[in-house]
């Protein structure tokens, strides 16, 4: 019984701490510990925080998400403070579906950022409520022509336009960054907040019913 229990909580930390991991630009840090807290993670920028060139026609921006399914918000902050007054949409919100890499090569920003600093902010709505990670970027013409090693989209990876108020509220601003080209089909049917926390407590009975099964296995 002892073991069982042993067993179930390190099952259940586990699925706690695997939200995301953004992977470029270069973030902020990489533990996804505090990563519900806002606005970066539990991070903030300092002497040693890396900066990437963000190409304002388009730069990739690239993570891996331990969740099947989350709605995510690509922001763009000007100026060194995470919570600073200007800040724009990098792309419209997308719904991911299915857990791994995702990449979204052409988030972009305001022209007239080109030559000043900067923060990109990834914020995720998932089942376990939102999730944060920054990284600190300086603004440069045109758009990115090699995509990096980590701007892949894994296999069984799918996504579309969504739309989510909680996310929209994030982004102050009064004009949104040029949006492309691109046009992605979206999905049917829309989360409300209650099938959310439902997913989120048969997604941990899920998880506690294997334990028991590997348990009654051995
Ligand atoms: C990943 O999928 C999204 C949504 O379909 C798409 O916009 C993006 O271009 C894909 N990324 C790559 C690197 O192919
Ligand atoms: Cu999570």
């Amino acid at each position: 019984m002892l073991a069982k229990s042993i067993l179930l909580s390190i099952l259940t930390v586990s699925v706690a701490n695997a939200h995301f991991t953004l992977r470029h630009p270069a973030p902020f840090g990489k533990s996804a510990a505090n990563q519900d807290q806002g606005p970066c993670g539990g991070y903030t920028l300092s002497d040693s925080t890396p900066v990437t060139e963000f190409h304002v026609d388009g730069e990739a921006v690239a993570y891996s998400s331990s969740h099947p399914e989350v709605k995510v918000l690509f922001r763009i902050i000007e100026g060194n403070s995470p919570d600073g007054p200007n800040s724009f949409k990098g792309y419209p919100i997308v719904e991911q579906f299915g857990a791994g890499d995702f990449c979204e090569p052409r988030v972009t920003a305001p022209k007239s950022l080109v030559g000043k600093q900067g923060i990109v902010q990834v914020v995720q709505n998932a089942v376990d409520g939102m999730l944060y990670a920054c990284a600190y970027v300086r603004f440069v013409n045109g758009a990115l022509s090699d995509l990096p090693d980590t701007c892949k989209n894994g296999t069984g990876v799918d996504a579309g336009f969504g739309e989510d108020a909680a996310l929209e509220a994030l982004v102050s601003g009064s004009s949104d960054a040029p949006t492309g080209s691109q046009t992605t089909s979206a999905p049917t049917g829309t989360n409300t907040p209650s099938s959310g926390s439902l997913k989120s407590i048969s997604l941990v009975a899920g998880v506690v019913g294997m334990a028991v099964a590997v348990f009654g296995g051995l």
